[in-house]
């Protein structure tokens, strides 16, 4: 018996058909040939199955996939990037391999803290160079949402002013509250930004129209609630303080 093994390396790594002639010779320089062929198959991208992303949170998310190749498996890498502000702030992660599994982790804080759109691609290369690209998408959600500001309202409306509270909450840390206040009599020319004052989740100012030109009719109150990222809600209030000084009739 007669063997030998051809590797295609020898043969410029070609795909496609072989042909192996078998020449038999004897002492008398008498020979037979056989003529043989076979196809190589061409080498085929790696496979990507399974990917998906998991454990989503505003610090970041998991990403997974399964590869497997016809040959040998290069390496899997995972460009990725939030939406904000396009690629400013793109890296290209290289998976870990666990079996036929690879893995990244994406953190928040190596991607400015982005919330919102994330972009990772998953590219698996051979050997020879050949890859395939798998695309993912999540959403991170916001980690700092801006105070809710609930139960405004205006009470004991005199002709010597008001008061005005709400409830105010947020997920972080709350920084202040402020009521900018003017009255319509002349716009904006007694303009004053209260602080309003704290107990529990109310906030409280109370509005003296001697501080405001002693006006009558309409004033407008709109309340500022900022967080320490300085993010805030506004809701405006208005009111009628009545005339206190009626003709004599
Ligand atoms: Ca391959
Ligand atoms: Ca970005
Ligand atoms: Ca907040
Ligand atoms: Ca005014």
């Amino acid at each position: 018996t007669y063997t030998i093994n051809v590797k295609t390396s020898n043969h410029k790594n070609d795909s496609g058909k072989y042909n192996t002639h078998i020449y038999a010779y004897d002492s008398e320089g008498k020979y037979s040939i056989v003529e043989l062929g076979t196809e190589i198959p061409e080498n085929q991208a790696p496979k990507i199955t399974d990917a998906k992303i998991t454990n989503v949170s505003k610090n970041g998310y998991t990403v997974t996939c399964k590869v497997t190749d016809d040959g040998s498996l290069d390496r899997v890498q995972m460009p990725t990037w939030s939406e904000n502000g396009d690629q400013d702030d793109l890296i290209w992660y290289t998976a870990t391999k666990s079996g036929d599994t690879y893995t990244i982790n994406v953190k928040t804080s190596n991607h400015k803290n982005d919330s919102g759109k994330y972009n990772t691609h998953i590219y698996a290369y051979d050997s020879e160079g050949k890859y395939s690209k798998v695309e993912l998408q999540t959403e991170i959600p916001d980690g700092n949402q801006a105070p809710e500001i609930t139960n405004a309202k205006i009470t004991n409306i005199s002709k010597s002013g008001y008061t005005v509270t709400c409830k105010v909450t947020d997920d972080g840390s709350l920084d202040r509250v402020q009521m900018p206040t003017w009255s319509e009599n002349g716009d904006q020319d007694d303009l004053i930004w209260y602080t309003a004052t704290k107990s529990g989740d109310t906030y409280t100012i109370n509005v003296k129209t001697s501080n405001h030109n002693n006006d009558t009719g309409k004033y407008n109150t709109h309340i500022y609630a900022y967080d320490s990222e300085g993010k805030y809600s506004v809701v405006e209030l208005q009111t009628e303080i009545p005339d206190g000084n009626q003709a004599p009739e």
